[in-house]
């Protein structure tokens, strides 16, 4: 369930141009999204969190006034797996909507 290498250059390079960065250490992706204001940052983490909740599958993100840096790995199989892509490529389509 772990991206696959061929995975990895068709499915994960796309996130890593769009600003996604390796997390040191970890197979995990990290990202800092910055917003108007914390209402403006809290309104995009309710679309993330139901967005997560319908495909079972969360994030790790820590929100300060209005920036949220999110990570996203697979804890089931310890690492990036497609769940982490689709969820990631969600939260740039959000932000994109604001
Ligand atoms: N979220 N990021 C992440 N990784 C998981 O492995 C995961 C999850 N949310 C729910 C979930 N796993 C459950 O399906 C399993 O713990 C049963």
């Amino acid at each position: 369930m772990k991206l696959t290498e061929q995975q990895r250059a068709s499915e994960l390079a796309p996130l890593l141009a769009a600003g996604w960065v390796m997390v040191k250490g970890r197979d995990a992706i990290v990202k800092t999204f910055t917003f108007q204001d914390f209402i403006q940052a809290w309104g995009w983490m309710s679309r993330v969190a139901l967005q997560s909740e319908k495909n079972d599958h969360h994030p790790e993100w820590n929100n300060v006034y209005n920036r949220v840096e999110v990570t996203w790995s697979t804890h089931d199989c310890g690492g990036l797996s497609l769940k982490d892509v689709k969820l990631a490529t969600f939260c740039d389509q959000a932000y994109a909507k604001n």
